[in-house]
């Protein structure tokens, strides 16, 4: 349990990524980028940030082992104990960088995952994080297990370590159907709900992660869902009623962020919590207009929306943070590429009016081609 009054001193970290030729420079910039963003919210001091250029990985230690020798040394000089690592390592490689650094290591997908576990308030999502965790931990319990038997293997070698590491697995499978159980349940009781819900216009905020979702939706309902500058703030799904002038009542629910590259234990875990999106009438896409890869964050939006089955929804594309526009340009590229879209700030009185006048537009405009559609077909059986 984290002592919110007493919070323990930073933890410093090195931060170090790989740039190989046929990785695209712009997008590394932006792992490096959110890396650092990740390192932060999860409480690290980020001292170094390195950078290898290397023509190939390394298997066995991902980083060339000229540069752990190096980043080892500034480890010992700067007083850190962790390097984290922007990959997703096997667990061979952790063990054979922490052998040469004589410290701990830490991949992306272990970063995201402590994050959430610090983040998750609700009994539901505290449930799909552990999930996760024992979904990550599973192979490398397996690696471990395969990796023992290869090395002593064979007949009168099949000692008490084996042993152990096959009930360790055991028990992390029956953990791991326990919490799916337990999720289910929860599931069907939200399910439940909704269905009462099923008649009134069904709104779903999602979007990249700190763009504004939350504060949206507390804008939008006057709710006071909890709004931080940190990456996965929300990881519950907060469901508000509000009036939209010209529609009347509709529910509007918030969602757990997106991330390019998120650890895919996590998405499957946290996939009953999304699957709110599937059942929204209209999804609001929220992004940040002042972000430098609003293309990749959109991408990467569209990609999930996609996997979950509901990228052919109706989507209303939200830019907001306008007030963090230092120029006009960035507002009229926005406009040329994003056509469909609205421009506002979430603090901004005038331009909440505004989205509301746009969501009741959009509904409308979503009922007459239903309508329209409706009539077209009935025109034609009556031709018939
Ligand atoms: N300047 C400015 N800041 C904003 C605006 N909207 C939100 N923010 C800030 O952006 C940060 C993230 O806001 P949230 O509402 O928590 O973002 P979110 O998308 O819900 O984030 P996660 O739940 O972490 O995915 C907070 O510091 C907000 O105060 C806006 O229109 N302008
Ligand atoms: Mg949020």
């Amino acid at each position: 349990m984290i002592d919110i009054h007493n919070p323990p001193p930073s933890e410093k970290i090195i931060l170090a990524g790989i740039l190989t030729p046929e990785m695209n420079k712009d997008l590394f910039d932006e792992d490096i980028h959110e890396m650092e963003m990740l390192c932060t919210t999860a409480g690290a001091e980020v001292v170094e940030v390195v950078i290898q250029k290397m023509n190939n990985l390394k298997a066995s230690t991902y980083i060339g082992e000229g540069k752990l020798e190096q980043i080892s040394n500034t480890m010992k000089l700067k007083g850190c104990e962790t390097l984290i690592v922007d990959a997703e390592l096997a667990p061979s490689q952790i063990r054979n960088i922490e052998k040469c650094i004589n410290g701990k290591v830490i991949d992306r997908s272990q970063l995201i995952l402590d994050i959430f576990a610090q983040h998750a308030r609700t009994n539901e999502a505290k449930i799909q994080v552990e999930l996760a965790q024992l979904r990550t931990l599973y192979p490398r319990l397996t690696h471990a297990w395969s990796h023992f038997s290869q090395q002593v293997g064979g007949i009168g070698t099949r000692g008490p370590g084996e042993k152990q590491l096959e009930i360790d697995r055991r028990l992390v499978q029956k953990k791991i159907s326990d919490l799916k159980q337990k999720l289910e349940k929860i599931e069907l009781s939200r399910s439940t709900q909704r269905k009462k819900r099923s008649d009134t216009i069904k709104l779903t905020l999602v979007g990249y992660t700190n763009v504004g979702k939350s504060t949206i939706l507390n804008s939008l309902s006057g709710s006071k869902v909890k709004v931080e500058n940190k990456l996965f703030a929300t990881l519950d799904t907060s469901t508000r009623r509000t009036y939209i002038p010209g529609t009347g009542e509709v529910v509007i629910s918030d969602t757990v962020g997106f991330l390019r590259k998120l650890p895919h234990h996590l998405v499957a875990s946290f996939k009953s919590t999304l699957e709110v999106a599937l059942e929204a009438d209209i999804l609001l896409i929220i992004m940040d207009a002042s972000s430098q890869w609003i293309d990749q964050q959109f991408n990467t939006v569209y990609d999930v929306l996609n996997d979950l089955g509901s990228g052919h929804k109706h989507l209303l594309i939200i830019f907001n943070k306008a007030d963090c526009l230092n120029d006009p340009f960035t507002a009229k590229k926005i406009s040329i590429a994003y056509p469909d879209s609205i421009l506002i700030s979430a603090y901004n009185e005038n331009d909440i009016k505004l989205l509301k006048e746009r969501i009741n537009f959009f509904i409308n405009r979503r009922k007459n081609m239903f309508f329209s559609l409706y009539f077209f077909h009935d025109s034609i059986i009556g031709f018939q």
